[in-house]
């Protein structure tokens, strides 16, 4: 497929500031390069703009909503116009709050060409709390809630429409940090979750194997890839690690067994920040897992 990398440099969703790094990041780190040398054509679509952070207090349980709208409407239109130009959106985060406008704009598509979504939610963070149950008022933890039509009218509604998606269509994998209200929320709705404790019983092979299973020619696969997902032993440059993520390997074969199921079309590689990294390890394990996603692997096929 022909990509389309777009920048949303901003982090007006996070706890903290330096998310708006993140496309310049991976720029610096070789994602361009690293998929054209797979042979893949590759076209670099700059920078989405937006609001400065205000760096301001919640208010009625969300920070810098108006901000976080304007952002994600900036990501939906972006993405949206990839798609229909016939190319593979990968969004550079930014923080994952996101996840909302990108999805939101795949979501419109896959209706317009009848298509079924499929998510694949690579987090430590379950993402799915209400201005009730966040502890932060930070909106990177909400987006896969607005997404199902749980939260503030100006983010459930982007496009319209709402909801996007039923949470049956989302497939949460590395979760190893839900907050309690956040807890309740993910069992009321039902929100598929394969987190660490599942993943330590059965192993990775099996969990993407169920995670991938159901799927036919008719489905789009998005990937949402918070690269807080990772152990921090391997991906520091995050503000929020969570101990016990999945190892390299673990994480290596997750992403090869995303290609090898054919059905991926679009991606978001969110919530790098450059100012909790060290000699930009992160960025660059997260390249590296890019090139699994897109059919890297150490022999060649028979
Ligand atoms: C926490 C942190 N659950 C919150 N969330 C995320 O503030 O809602 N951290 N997404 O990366
Ligand atoms: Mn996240
Ligand atoms: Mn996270
Ligand atoms: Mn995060």
């Amino acid at each position: 497929p022909a990509i389309s990398l777009i920048g949303v440099p901003t982090d007006v969703g996070a706890g903290e500031r330096g998310a708006r790094l993140g496309p310049e990041t991976l720029r610096i780190a070789g994602l361009r390069e690293a998929l054209a040398a797979r042979g893949l054509d590759v076209q670099d679509c700059g920078n989405v703009t937006g609001p400065d952070n205000p760096w301001q207090e919640p208010v009625d349980g969300y920070r810098h909503l108006a901000e976080v709208a304007a952002w994600n409407r900036a990501a939906m239109d972006a993405v949206y116009a990839e798609l229909a130009r016939g190319r593979m959106p990968i969004m550079m985060g930014g923080d994952h709050c996101l996840g909302l406008g990108s999805i939101t704009a795949v979501a419109r598509w896959c209706r317009e060409q009848g298509k079924k979504l499929r998510v694949v939610w690579m987090d430590a963070h379950t993402d799915f709390n209400s201005a009730d149950a966040t502890p932060s008022g930070n909106i990177h933890g909400m987006p896969v809630a607005c997404l199902c039509g749980i939260g503030p009218e100006a983010l459930t509604h982007l496009s319209g429409e709402s909801p996007m998606m039923a949470p049956s269509q989302i497939r949460q994998v590395g979760i190893r940090s839900v907050d309690e209200g956040e807890k309740r929320m993910v069992r009321d709705h039902d929100l598929p979750v394969y987190d660490m404790r599942y993943i330590d019983e059965v192993g990775m092979r099996r969990v993407m194997e169920e995670v991938l299973a159901d799927m036919d020619e008719d489905t789009h696969l998005h990937v949402s890839f918070d690269v807080d997902f990772l152990d921090p032993s391997i991906a520091p440059g995050v503000p929020t690690t969570v101990p016990g993520g999945p190892t390299y390997r673990e994480a290596q074969l997750a992403m090869e067994m995303i290609h090898d199921c054919g059905r991926m079309g679009s991606l978001d590689i969110v919530e790098l920040n450059p100012i909790f990294d060290v000699n930009n390890k992160t960025a660059l394990v997260a390249i590296d897992l890019v090139e699994s996603l897109f059919g890297k692997s150490t022999l060649l096929r028979r």
